[in-house]
């Protein structure tokens, strides 16, 4: 049984205190021993569909488009996807997409387009994807050159997009391209382009430690309706940025679900582990590794949900906020999912084991939506500027 006190700090309301029994209750009944088979994208398809039905999803989009509360709830978004990591990372990871995927049409779209796919959304309909990274862009987003020329009412791209998650299974990928008003983040801009615009191709699948759908993508003459671009042209990087300072809060959510999963793992395994006349939850070595554990749990969730509470309640900026909480939450659960893996001895390390599959699916989170280093960068930035 996983520790929920947490749900009892002031950053809670009702709404997102229901949210989490409501949400532990179906994941446990739905996606907690699921099989991952052999075809990731179906299985993904099938949990966004799932998720859909579930009405989940209303979580990532605002409420007059399908959504659930009038503008996306960061603290929500964070307790479904620390729930959701908690049971099942691919559930988890199906969630995500879905709200990163779609999220700057949220901010930035017209009415028609956010008409014409946040409800697909939000019901588990149409499948979402963020096409941001580019082979020698990934950090230092500002150096994307993938480019978007103006022709008439179209715009026409070129280029590649790589580290796409759903790349493959999306049904249309929010895209950002570079138009030229400026040098640098200054010029570039951002679009929908449905999954199937002549021009656009999936270049190459990408096989990951932790399987979920991931790919490059090629853009070659791709044609695009200028009323797909999402905000004014020439500033898809601040859409970019927007979009992340909500989403990557809740990849420290997630971080954390992990990380309590992993917890939870050790102390049933501490607890029923005989050696030496003795549990293993009895050796001072093994109380300290918990101690450590706990406390990195909970300091990680006092970062995240201060992150997502600030931008809630004061719908302040917080991207040096959601960047602390990223790095911390992201870097602990490593640590605290390694020692699970230590305290399981061998079995720790076979294949299909929960802590050896958590030791799979907590790399990536330290590197997308922005390396540990990134994060460095960003909270040194704003705090240099708030001096
Ligand atoms: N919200 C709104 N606007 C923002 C913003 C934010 N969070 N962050 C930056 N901006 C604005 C700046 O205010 C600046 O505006 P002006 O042009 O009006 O001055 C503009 O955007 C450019 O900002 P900056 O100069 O900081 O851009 P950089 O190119 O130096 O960007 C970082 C630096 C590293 C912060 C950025 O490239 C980044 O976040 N990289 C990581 C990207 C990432 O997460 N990749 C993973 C892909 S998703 S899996």
């Amino acid at each position: 049984m996983s520790d929920k006190s947490y749900l009892d700090w002031p950053f809670f309301d009702a709404p997102q205190r229901a949210l989490a029994a409501d949400l532990d209750a179906w994941a446990a009944a739905n996606v907690a021993h699921l099989d991952h088979g052999a075809d990731v994208d179906a299985l993904c398809r099938d949990l966004v569909a799932r998720l859909g039905r579930g009405g989940w999803l209303r979580h990532c989009v605002p409420a007059a488009h399908g959504g659930a509360a009038e503008r996306i709830d960061s603290r929500s978004l964070c307790i479904a996807r620390e729930t959701l990591a908690r049971h099942e990372g691919l559930a988890d990871f199906a969630f995500a997409m879905q709200g990163l995927g779609s999220g700057a049409i949220s901010i930035a779209g017209s009415e028609e387009l956010k008409r014409r796919y946040l409800p697909r959304v939000a019901r588990g309909e149409a499948i979402a994807a963020f096409a941001l990274s580019e082979p020698d862009a990934g950090s230092d987003v500002g150096a994307m050159t993938t480019s978007a020329r103006r022709e008439g009412e179209h715009y026409v791209l070129d280029g590649e997009k790589t580290w796409i998650s759903n790349g493959g299974i999306a049904d249309f990928y929010c895209v950002f391209a570079r138009t030229g008003e400026a040098a640098g983040s200054r010029g570039i801009s951002a679009f929908v382009v449905d999954a199937d615009a002549p021009g656009l191709e999936v270049a190459a699948r990408i096989e990951l430690i932790a399987p979920h759908p991931l790919a490059s993508l090629r853009f070659s003459g791709c044609r695009v309706s200028a009323a797909q671009r999402l905000g004014e042209s020439g500033q898809g990087f601040k859409v970019a940025m927007q979009t992340l300072d909500i989403f990557r809060a809740s990849v420290a959510a997630a971080a954390l679900g992990f990380a309590r999963r992993a917890l939870d793992e050790a102390l049933s395994r501490a607890k029923q582990r005989k050696m030496f006349g003795q549990t293993l939850a009895d050796f001072q070595l093994t109380q300290a590794a918990i101690a450590d554990m706990a406390t990195a749990i909970d300091s990680a969730a006092l970062l995240t949900y201060r992150a997502a509470w600030l931008r809630d309640m004061q719908g302040a900026r917080t991207t040096r906020e959601a960047a602390m909480a990223k790095m911390v939450a992201t870097e602990s659960a490593q640590q605290v999912i390694d020692r699970a893996v230590q305290m399981f001895g061998g079995l720790g390390v076979v294949r299909g084991h929960p802590v050896e599959k958590l030791y799979r699916e907590i790399r990536a989170l330290r590197i997308y939506e922005g390396a540990t280093e990134v994060q460095k960068l960003i909270i040194a930035r704003e705090t240099l500027k708030a001096t």
